[in-house]
């Protein structure tokens, strides 16, 4: 099971959705040695936009970074992954996709 609690923020302007990545709880460690290094990808539309590496971030990564992404439709899926940064690969810890309305 695989459970991410984002805090985000949201604001929607002339077409762009501006997305804040506050900050996420995670519930597993992906990390064999030390503590992971979260960042988080939002993706809409073939657009993608991430955030920088939270190094030794662990379970509770702040990255306090605002995003954006051009909206073409109120109604657009939103994805919001949280990966962790890895020198050969970097590894999901968990997702969550929502549409804005
Ligand atoms: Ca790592």
């Amino acid at each position: 099971m695989m459970v991410v609690i984002l805090k985000i923020r949201l604001l929607m302007a002339s077409g762009t959705l501006y997305i804040t990545l506050v900050e996420a709880t995670l519930d597993r460690n992906t990390e064999y040695w030390g503590k992971m290094d979260p960042y988080a990808v939002i993706k809409s539309n073939g657009q993608e936009k991430r955030t920088a590496t939270h190094e030794d971030g662990h379970k509770t990564p702040k990255w306090n970074e605002e995003l954006f992404l051009d909206v073409t439709d109120m109604f657009d899926e939103l994805k919001i992954t949280v990966m962790e940064e890895d020198t050969m690969s970097s590894d999901l810890v968990g997702d969550i996709s929502f549409r804005i309305e």
